[in-house]
C-alpha cells in the first residue's frame, strides 16, 4: 500500500509511540491529523513531520477521555481531512505501580478512562466511515501487559487485556468489509512510559530499563508501518515484540 497523500490519524501523537509512528507515516508522504492533549508537544511532531516529508498536517488538541470531544473532533473535520484512512488508535498511559488492594483509585480511573473508554470513542467515532468507504486499517496500541499480568500492575495489564479483547471483537465485527484491524502489542519500551507511570519520578522510571537493551519508540512505528503496508488482502492480526532482554512481562534479562 502507497501511503502518499493517505489521512492517518494518530492519537497521543505528542511523545513516545505515536510521536515516532507519526514521523514515520510522514516519511512516506502521507497527511497526518495529529492529536493529542499537548500543544507545544505537538506542534513540535507537526513541524519536524513536514520537515520528513508529510504532505500535509492537520493537529488537534484532544483528551481522548471526553466522548463528546472525540466524537465532535471527528464530525468537524474539514472536508478534505475526513477520509481518514488509517487510524493508529495509541493514546494510551500507566499510572502507579502499586498492590492492588493499596493503589490509588485515581490512578485506576485516569487508565481505564484513557486506555479503554478513550480507545473505544475513538473506534466508535472514526470506524463507520471507514465502513462506508469500504477502505480503512485500525491499529491499537496493546501491550504484553495484556498478555501476562506482573505483580502491581493488575490495573494497567487490565486495561490491554481489555484493548486484546476489544481488539479481537472489532476484526470479528468488521468482517465482510475490507476494513482491517492489527494489534501492536510492545513489552518494555523506553519512552516517557515509566516517568509518568511514576508520577515524574526520574530515578525510580531510569531503573526499569537499567541493564537491558530496550526496544526504542522507532522500533513500534517501524512495526505499525509494515502491518499497514501489507497487500490490501493482508490482515496482520497481531504482533507481539519485545527486546532480545525480555522474554515476557515477568522475565528480564539484566546486565549487572
Ligand atoms: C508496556 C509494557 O511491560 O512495561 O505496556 O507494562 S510493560
Amino acid at each position: 500500500m502507497n501511503l502518499k497523500g493517505k489521512i492517518v490519524f494518530v492519537s497521543g501523537a505528542s511523545a513516545g509511540i505515536g510521536a515516532a509512528t507519526a514521523l514515520a507515516f510522514a516519511s512516506e508522504g502521507a497527511r497526518l491529523l495529529l492529536a493529542a492533549r499537548r500543544p507545544g508537544k505537538l506542534a513540535d511532531v507537526a513541524s519536524r513531520a513536514l520537515s520528513l516529508g508529510a504532505a500535509a498536517v492537520h493537529s488537534i488538541d484532544l483528551d481522548v477521555r471526553s466522548r463528546y470531544a472525540v466524537q465532535r473532533t471527528i464530525d468537524e473535520l474539514p472536508p478534505e481531512w475526513a477520509e481518514i484512512e488509517v487510524l493508529v488508535n495509541n493514546a494510551g498511559l500507566s499510572r502507579g505501580m502499586d498492590k492492588l488492594y493499596t493503589g490509588r483509585i485515581e490512578d485506576w480511573e485516569e487508565m481505564i478512562d484513557t486506555n479503554i473508554k478513550g480507545l473505544l470513542y475513538v473506534a466508535r467515532a472514526v470506524i463507520p466511515g471507514m465502513v462506508v468507504r469500504r477502505r480503512g486499517h485500525v491499529v491499537t496500541l496493546g501491550s504484553m501487559a495484556g498478555e501476562i499480568v506482573y505483580p502491581n500492575g493488575a490495573v494497567y495489564c487490565g486495561t490491554k487485556a481489555a484493548a486484546r479483547a476489544i481488539n479481537d471483537g472489532l476484526r470479528e465485527d468488521l468482517l465482510g468489509t475490507p476494513v482491517r484491524v492489527t494489534s501492536v502489542d510492545p513489552g518494555l519500551v523506553e519512552t516517557d512510559f515509566s516517568l509518568v507511570r511514576f508520577h515524574g519520578d526520574s530515578s525510580r522510571a531510569s531503573k526499569v530499563y537499567k541493564g537491558i537493551k530496550p526496544l526504542k519508540a522507532e522500533d513500534i512505528a517501524d512495526v505499525i508501518l509494515w502491518a499497514v503496508t501489507r497487500p490490501d488482502h493482508v490482515n496482520i492480526a497481531r504482533v507481539s515484540l519485545s527486546s532480545v532482554d525480555q522474554a515476557n512481562t515477568l522475565l528480564i534479562h539484566r546486565e549487572q
